[in-house]
């Protein structure tokens, strides 16, 4: 391709609104410009690279026996109706009316459709197991789009959706999806750790992992453990705890008479006010919440320190809705506003965490306004609370699963999802099947996605450099530039098209800058879009010598022409 006639409009300066590296990268490349947000055109060299990583994801879902297939953006609402998640998805949900006022969304996933599809078309356990896959535009209407394609409104994701007849063929296809998406982001050149995850609304029976690029800019927080193979989400994350909890029950009778300190803390209700006032760390305090599970109050009691871990109680309480009751609620409930409610007094459930009952004794609020009280006891005052784990993950924590290992904490970008279903939708749309046995049973489903256009900013948010892009040769837009020095001097220019002519013969992906611009500019342009291999055709160019720059390396050598064609049709960059 000749870059004088390539649509690349790069820039000096990324807009000031771009705040991920990725984003600010595509804007000054030449990637995509926005259409609105969280909406965005492919220029050429974004496209190129987009159907690269589309192109490593089709050969794997291919290898692994999946079907490719292509459904329809546009779904009917009744089966969103049918399936029951049409009134539970609010705006984010895409909706429109056809020109008979029929009611449509915009899918932005396609449980409803396929499952739909293989009802009607797939009716005997002869059949399975079955996977099928599309990839695919999306449509979600986040309430607050960035970093570009990161979180944008209208995305490509590639979902694949597996039936079988049973729990041990679910497995078996869960496995072999996991596995072809450890070998999708390791050609993609991703730093990844696949993570045990939360199920959340999607529900499903069997588990779920996430797939997530590591990177700081991401909105997931992981815990990994230094020594075995544990990793999950934080949301989900365990930890070991060193002497078990077991709750000695107080020896002979409660001590009841457990003295209560009583402390004048006016306006003090603030955990570091508190540490201030008591010259006390937050692990002395007990930090008592107030939430509304589905409506009732209840009480989240953790060590000062700790963070309420709100998915972790849900899922303890079987819980729908969870939310911070308002200060009315906590004055109501507590007879005093947040920050000074504590356990001892409370007509509400109380959850514990682990942590806070493994305390001797704490300080927590009086459920009186400008009171504090000290030396309370937890296997005393808490005797009652439902013990759990309900706090997040923390680094340092001891690892759940080994003795020795110690858990640390990454930021993520989740770039891939897998899910076992079971019959969540099988059920809900009636979509049976034949089993040997001669009766009809509900499919054994799951589903596996990947962000497609999301794992291109996550691979830019690992790739780059003080100069700009670096691609992995893998899914480079070009995987070499060749930059003829001066476009005016013929010994260069034949040099330079003979080169890439070459390579192109040789299935490379050759871009040659036929630009009559300054050198300098050319070189700050090449550094910036990150093609893995530049040739520069200079002034060796008579003596059939040019100089080959590996771009993820640095340094420049000047080699000759055989030498330079040979390593170039290599993949030693
Ligand atoms: C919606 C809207 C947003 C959504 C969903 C539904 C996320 C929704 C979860 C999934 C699960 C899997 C198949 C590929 C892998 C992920 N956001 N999810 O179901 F209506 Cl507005 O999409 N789907």
């Amino acid at each position: 391709m000749r870059q004088s006639q390539l649509l690349m409009p790069t820039l000096r300066e990324a807009p000031s609104d771009a705040e991920a590296i990725s984003h600010q990268l595509m804007l000054r490349a030449g990637l995509i410009r926005q259409l609105a947000a969280g909406i965005y055109t492919y220029l050429p060299l974004g496209r190129r690279v987009l159907r690269k990583l589309e192109q490593i994801v089709r050969e794997e879902m291919d290898l692994a026996g999946a079907q490719e297939i292509l459904m329809p953006a546009m779904q009917p609402a009744e089966l969103w109706q049918q399936s029951g998640r049409y009134e539970i998805y609010g705006p984010e949900l895409m909706r429109l009316r056809d020109r008979h006022e029929r009611e449509f969304t915009l899918g932005p996933t396609h449980e409803e459709v396929i499952t739909a599809l293989v009802r009607s078309e797939v009716s005997s356990y002869r059949q399975l197991p079955m996977t099928l896959y599309q990839i695919q535009t999306k449509f979600r209407d986040e309430k607050r789009p960035r970093f570009g394609l990161l979180r944008g409104r209208e995305f490509l994701m590639k979902d694949a959706y597996s039936f079988d007849a049973d729990w041990e063929g679910l497995h078996r296809s869960y496995t072999s999806m996991y596995e072809a998406y450890h070998r999708i982001f390791t050609r993609c050149g991703l730093y990844f750790r696949s993570v045990e995850a939360d199920a959340g609304s999607i529900g499903g029976e069997g588990g779920t992992h996430e797939f997530m690029a590591l990177a700081d800019i991401g909105e997931d927080t992981i815990a990994v453990c230094s020594a075995c193979s544990y990793a999950a989400n934080l949301e989900k994350a365990e930890y070991g705890t060193k002497k078990q909890l077991v709750r000695e029950q107080a020896k002979g009778e409660k001590e009841l008479s457990a003295q209560l300190e009583r402390h004048h803390t006016p306006d003090i209700k603030k955990i570091e006010q508190l540490t201030d006032e008591f010259g006390l760390g937050a692990d002395s305090f007990i930090k008592t919440m107030i939430y509304l599970a589905d409506g009732k109050p209840i009480a989240i009691i953790i060590r000062g320190d700790h963070e309420v871990n709100e998915i972790k109680v849900k899922n303890k309480l079987s819980a729908s809705h969870l939310e911070l009751a308002d200060q009315a609620t906590t004055e109501l409930v507590t007879g005093a506003p947040a920050g000074f409610a504590g356990p001892i007094g409370l007509q509400i459930p109380m959850l514990a965490d682990f942590a806070v009952l493994a305390m001797d004794s704490g300080i927590a609020g009086a459920n009186e306004k400008d009171f504090h009280l000290g030396n309370v006891k937890p296997d005393v005052h808490l005797a009652e609370a439902l013990a759990g784990d309900y706090r997040n993950a923390e680094a340092g924590d001891c690892c759940p699963r080994c003795a020795e290992g110690s858990l640390t904490l990454y930021r993520g970008i989740e770039v891939g999802h897998v899910f076992k279903l079971g019959t969540k939708y099988s059920e809900s749309l009636q979509a049976k099947y034949l089993n040997a046995s001669g009766s009809m049973q509900p499919f054994i489903m799951g589903c596996y996605g990947i962000g497609v256009s999301r794992l291109l900013s996550a691979v830019l948010e690992q790739h780059s450099d003080g100069n700009g892009i670096v691609w992995p040769r893998s899914i480079a837009p070009y995987q070499v530039h060749v930059v003829p020095v001066s476009v005016k001097d013929p010994v260069q220019m034949d040099l330079a098209m003979h080169i890439t002519a070459r390579l192109n013969e040789g299935g490379v992906d050759t871009l040659l800058d036929d630009r009559d611009e300054r050198p300098g500019v050319k070189f700050k342009d090449s550094d910036l879009i990150g093609i893995p291999l530049r040739i520069v055709v200079g002034k060796h160019a008579a003596e059939g010598a040019v100089e080959l720059k590996v771009r993820k390396a640095g340094e420049i050598q000047k080699c000759g022409l055989e030498e330079a064609i040979s390593f170039a049709l290599g993949s030693e960059y």
